[in-house]
């Protein structure tokens, strides 16, 4: 496996999907087929999903935290903190992964694109979102307001992403020009937008577009290179300075 050869003259922006989770024993969207409960995981992560039936929605992302609080992060994991300790600031890591397992390797140049697992927000009242690792068999009432329900702070489908992250690729992609981009995506199907189409906003910087990826991504298409295989074994050879 050639290395990427990735020296500090390089940027490098990251995507993760659920795949770099994979090898730490989290299941992808994919891997269940996408339903969770025979439920289609776009129903259960939604706000409508959320109105309908807060019970269901909450035994979901319970069930997910419970998993994902024993979890450990994995090689691959740790070969993007390795990556972005050589790089400084010419290394940004978008993660479209709730788990928590980048910060948890040590990522710190790193936003959580579709929030945190272990956040949980008001679903009315402006009280800040807060660290909540609880499962729940019924909806929490939020105790500052007395009203809303808690939910966690999590991107649901039909929800915008954060502006400020978009706009932070965005800086990051126009700073990078200057030298060699390279845009590299793991373990993500290419299905979820925006981050889905991060890769042609990378093309239109100049990127080298590269895919590491347990299958052909839905997108694979719009990548220079796609190396075929699983995260924790490639990118330790794949990134190695
Ligand atoms: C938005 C949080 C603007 C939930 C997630 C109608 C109205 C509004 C928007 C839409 C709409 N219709 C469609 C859209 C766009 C929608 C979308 O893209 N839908 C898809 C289904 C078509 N997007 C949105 O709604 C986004 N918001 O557009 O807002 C807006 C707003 C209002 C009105 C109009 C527009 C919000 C998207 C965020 C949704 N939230 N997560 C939660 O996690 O509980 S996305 C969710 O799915 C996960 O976060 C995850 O990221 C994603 C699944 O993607 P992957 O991470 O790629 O995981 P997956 O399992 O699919 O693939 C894993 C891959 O890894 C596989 O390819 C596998 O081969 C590979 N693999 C497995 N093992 C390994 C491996 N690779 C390497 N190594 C291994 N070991
Ligand atoms: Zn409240």
């Amino acid at each position: 496996m050639t290395p990427l050869l990735l020296d500090a003259t390089t940027s490098v922006l990251v995507l993760t999907g659920a795949g770099i989770s994979a090898e730490s024993g989290i299941p992808t969207f994919r891997g269940i087929d996408g339903l969770w409960e025979n439920h289609p995981v776009e129903e259960v992560a939604s706000p409508e999903g959320f109105r309908a039936d807060p019970t269901l929605v909450w035994r979901f992302y319970s069930q997910r935290r419970v998993a994902a609080r024993t979890v450990q992060p994995n090689p691959g994991h740790r070969a993007l903190v390795d990556l972005e300790q050589r790089l400084g600031d010419r290394f940004l890591l978008a993660t479209q992964n709730v788990d928590g397992l980048h910060r948890k390797a040590g990522s710190q140049r790193l936003m959580e694109m579709h929030g945190q697992l272990f956040t949980s927000r008001c679903s009315r009242c402006a009280r800040p979102p807060f660290h909540d690792e609880k499962a729940y068999d019924l909806p929490p009432r939020c105790e500052v307001c007395g009203e809303g329900l808690l939910r966690p702070h999590i991107v649901w489908f039909g929800e915008s992403l954060d502006e400020g992250d978009l706009e932070r690729i965005h800086r990051f992609l126009i700073q990078a020009r200057t030298g060699r981009v390279v845009f590299l995506a793991v373990g993500t199907s290419g299905a979820v937008f925006p981050a889905a189409g991060l890769v042609d906003l990378a093309r239109q910087a100049r990127a080298e577009t590269w895919l590491v990826n347990a299958d052909p991504a839905e997108n694979v298409g719009r990548f220079d290179h796609f190396v075929q295989g699983k995260a924790g074994e490639l990118l330790p050879a794949l990134l190695a300075g």
